[in-house]
């Protein structure tokens, strides 16, 4: 039997693992599932250790730096240590854990950090998984348990994304908020600049002073400002604008925040801004006050070997994939991307419709709604600056008929709202009419897989089933409506003709069959994007629907092109060129 609490009770944190028993070397940022040959790892569920020695300048301690800890992301619970002490500890994979180190640290000598990371999912956390145990010792060995979970990709473990120390001097830059608008040929730009300050003894804020340059996409110097709080106004503004709506799509100047004390320190940070509006209403979607269509598709952070892990390469790649496919958006199924992602979706002018990690969720209770609403807000927190997140979405397909379910969305969209009142609000629907949350929402999103899951092998009832329902999702709401899953696995290489299930032509013509849908209902007036189910083929938990993986990617898993992905291509080029 696990011994989960052994890793706590010997203390394995006060010195290198190594000295508390074997250990194996593991890739940074990386999932550690798929990366040795050892099954009892890629399918370990429980505790996973971590530790490094890493080098600390003392110059940085005679330069009375402040030293920064920052994981992009660890999943799902973990707890860091450093130098044998508990640093801090977080709940939830997908969002960026910090702590300020500066006095904990052993300067011109080596540091000890050390991360004890569990995946193990419950109804409490998010998302919700369940430990199923056997009991029956003819059939299992004592002890043993499973874990199953509300959703279908894998469950992927391990520090995902880049660890940095970095420093700042004592009094630093805390945050900055940006909001942009237009004003006629003008961009305005407003910012909110907070500062903090290790310096021991009464504040000293009062001497802290703030000062802004702002500079264009080449650098150039354009105006400056004074104060850590104000508006700046840009005559003849280059706007931010997605892909394929503008020659320059994704122009962002950068704001230089500067803050500096009496004492000389000072902080410099340069801040990316997008200047750019949204505008939601019954039945459109704006940006820069021009109609919006998302073209796009649902997407996973999933990799050979890497599993969740980062992967530079991968990221240009996936965006040349979009671009080429003629795509402007995708949505972050089903968690937060890692920040390196979103930088792109920035610079790119891919429009994010930006998820929170509530796949599946059910059992709509107090303490769920309350981490639910915190993960909502670290969510905002990270991305708020961000032009390329047009949407918020708080879950994927809850299980929003349950009574509790209506109270429980009006408050966690409530939340997002005053976290953020610049973007709509959204959720992921797929149960259909009587769905709860949908009356709490801005904009609705549904998934839907006719001639999939249902009616299977009737491409013929599509285009009927399709229509009527997101018509009826319209005429009951009176909000926009998209469709933000549709598709069908295909095996690459596998034809049939006529179209057959896994075939790649049941595939692309379930595709043409949806789009002479999307059309009718664009033709309606509050249809307003189409995002296909997957991007690429992932990886999910062994089972007898899923040969090797998910399978509804137009790419496969290395990327290469499906028929689909050509159908596709074709079609998203002439809806650009229509719009
Ligand atoms: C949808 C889920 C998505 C699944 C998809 C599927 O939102 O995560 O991968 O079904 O079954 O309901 O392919």
């Amino acid at each position: 039997m696990l011994d989960a609490e052994k890793g706590f009770r010997e203390e394995w944190y006060a010195q290198p693992l190594s000295k508390s028993g074997p250990v194996i070397s593991m890739a940074v940022p990386s999932s550690y599932n798929d990366i040795t040959q050892d099954k009892d790892l890629r399918d370990h569920i429980g505790w996973a250790w971590y530790d490094r020695l890493f080098y600390v300048p003392s110059r940085w301690q005679t330069d009375k730096q402040r030293v920064v800890l920052r994981l992009g992301s660890a999943h799902y619970n973990s707890i860091i240590y450093l130098n044998g002490h508990s640093l801090t500890s977080h709940e939830g994979g997908h969002l960026p854990i910090m702590a300020d180190i500066t006095t904990k640290l052993v300067y011109g000598k080596e540091n000890l950090v050390t991360v004890a990371i569990n995946n193990t999912l419950t109804p409490e956390t998010i998302p919700q998984g369940t430990i199923v145990k056997h009991n029956d010792p003819s059939r299992y060995p004592p002890g043993y348990f499973a874990q199953s979970y509300n959703f279908d990709f894998t469950n992927y473990a391990g520090i995902h994304r880049p660890v940095y120390i970095y420093t700042t001097p004592q009094t630093f830059i805390d945050d900055i908020l940006i909001t942009t608008d237009i004003n006629g040929a003008n961009g305005v730009i407003t910012y909110n600049v907070t500062h903090g300050n290790t310096m021991i003894g009464p504040s000293r804020s009062g001497e802290v002073g703030c000062s802004m340059k702002l500079l264009d996409n080449e650098g150039d110097h354009v105006t400056s400002a004074m104060g850590c709080q104000g508006t700046i106004e840009i005559s003849n503004a280059s706007l931010w604008w997605p892909y394929l709506m503008s020659e320059n799509p994704g122009y962002m100047y950068t704001l230089l925040v500067a803050v500096s004390d009496a004492d000389g320190n000072l902080d410099l940070y340069p801040q990316k801004v997008g200047i750019r509006t949204l505008g939601w209403n019954s039945t459109t979607l704006t940006i820069n006050n021009k109609p919006l269509y998302l073209r796009g598709c649902g997407k996973h952070e999933d990799a050979d070997i890497r599993g969740k892990g980062v992967d530079y390469a991968l990221i240009v790649k996936d965006f040349s994939l979009l671009k080429w496919l003629g795509a402007n958006s995708f949505r972050t199924s089903h968690y937060p991307y890692a920040e390196e992602i979103m930088d792109m979706a920035d610079k790119e002018g891919i429009m994010i419709i930006d998820e929170s990690p509530a796949v599946g969720l059910s059992g709509f209770d107090e303490a769920l709604m309350n981490k639910h609403i915190s993960v909502m807000q670290e969510l905002v927190q990270r991305d708020k600056n961000r032009p390329s997140v047009i949407m918020w979405s708080v879950g994927n397909e809850p299980k929003s008929n349950e009574a509790a379910a209506l109270n429980y969305f009006r408050d966690v969209v409530a939340a997002t709202h005053t976290a953020d009142p610049t973007r709509p609000v959204t959720c992921v629907l797929n149960l259909g009419l009587l769905d709860l949350a949908a009356s709490s929402l801005d904009v609705i999103l549904v998934n839907r897989y006719y001639s999939w899951y249902g009616d299977t092998g009737h491409l013929e009832v599509i285009k009927m089933q399709t229509v009527t329902e997101f018509s009826e999702w319209h005429l009951l709401h009176n909000k926009p409506v998209m469709i933000s899953e549709y598709g069908a696995g295909s095996l690459p290489g596998y034809h049939m003709d006529p179209a057959w299930t896994w075939s790649e032509e049941y595939q692309a013509e379930l595709m043409i069959r949806n789009f002479e849908a999307f059309d009718e209902l664009r033709s309606k007036g509050y249809f307003v994007g189409e995002m296909i189910w997957n991007f690429a083929d992932f990886s999910t938990p062994q089972g007898h629907t899923r040969p090797g993986g998910n399978r509804k990617g137009i790419f496969t898993r290395s990327r290469q092109p499906k028929m689909a992905a050509h159908v596709l291509r074709y079609r998203y080029h002439n809806l650009a060129n229509d719009t």
